[in-house]
């Protein structure tokens, strides 16, 4: 190993199926202050460096990466970044839970209640003593009901825009039989309707683009199950914590979900977040039960001469 290698300190896990890379070391200096201002600073000066992580050869389309930083809010536990294949997260479910199982699995948390800050804000997480994890995430809302987008080769879908820490566009009503078969479909279909969606400029609030879309069906173990396209063409293994967010938030929308109620969301590999809103002022506040195994501790060593050493990029 020579001076110009560079060690990247990173811990692996999955949650429900979805893998996350905590980065614990090695990572760029982004400074202090805001952490919204701080992903600015990782997206404008050190971009190559969420590829190196998270890009084949090192990872692949469905690694989530997490970026360990110090808080601004002294009483979180730590700050976190997140970033996948093709640029940042707000929030992040299912790494929430990746993040607090490794600084357990670290010795750095035990049981108990804990804060984390994220770009979208601070979200509280509860590690139980039987090793799941409850996130509460931030507050999550329906932006507009059955909103119909012309889908080139599939008609008219409607579906729901909702944030969750991320925005999604929820579908209900379709034909797709939700299963791990059908993938390579289901991703066509839902990338379809995400690039319908961005020339018909449906977005967000702020014009924000709707970069995740989700679909439902029916689910032999739980209420429900979904299949959620990511960011970046991969579909989430997990059920996908902010996803799930979203979906609560319409559901407590159109009254079919009361304030405590246990809502099962299955993935579609068949792991299952429990999940339940809390009502504070107008705002609802999901809770999201997952579990996360760690299964990997590594340096990544980043060679200058190594001509993919920053990862495949488009
Ligand atoms: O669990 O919130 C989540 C998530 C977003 C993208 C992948 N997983």
């Amino acid at each position: 190993m020579s001076p110009e290698h560079r060690r990247v300190r990173v811990i692996d896990s999955h949650t429900g199926g979805e893998p996350t890379r905590f980065v614990l070391a090695g990572g760029p200096d982004l400074g202090v202050g805001p952490l919204p201002e701080r992903v600015e600073r990782f997206r404008a000066q050190y971009d190559t460096f969420r590829s190196a992580v998270v890009n084949e050869p090192r990872g692949s389309d469905v690694v989530v990466g997490a970026l360990l930083c110090e808080p601004v809010e002294r009483t979180c536990v730590a700050g976190v970044i997140f970033f996948n294949n093709v640029g940042y997260l707000g929030m992040c479910g299912h790494g929430t839970i990746g993040v607090v199982a490794t600084l357990a699995y670290l010795g750095r948390l035990g049981p108990g209640e804990h804060r984390i800050e994220t770009p979208v804000g601070v979200v509280g997480a509860i590690l139980h003593e039987n090793g799941e994890v409850t996130v509460h995430n931030i507050a999550s809302y329906r932006k507009a009901a059955a909103v119909p987008v012309d889908v080139p080769g599939y008609g008219t879908v409607r579906g729901d825009v909702a944030w969750g820490g991320n925005w999604f566009f929820l579908v209900r009503d379709h034909s797709m039989e939700l299963c791990l078969e059908r993938v390579e479909q289901l991703t066509a279909f839902t990338w379809a309707i995400r690039q319908a969606l961005h020339a018909h400029g449906i977005t967000g609030d702020a014009g924000k683009e709707i970069d995740h879309v989700e679909l439902f069906g029916p689910s032999e173990k739980a209420d429900s199950r979904n299949f959620v396209l990511c960011p970046g063409k991969a579909y989430d293994r997990s059920p996908c914590g902010t996803g799930t967010s979203a979906k609560l938030a319409c559901l407590y929308a159109d009254g079919k979900l009361r304030e405590g109620q246990v809502w099962t969301q299955e993935s579609i590999v068949g792991s299952v977040f429990k999940g339940s809103i809390v009502i504070r002022g107008d705002q609802v506040y999901l809770s999201i039960t997952g579990s996360a195994f760690v299964n990997a501790e590594a340096d990544l060593v980043l060679d200058p001469a190594d001509p993919f050493c920053m990862g495949i990029r488009e």
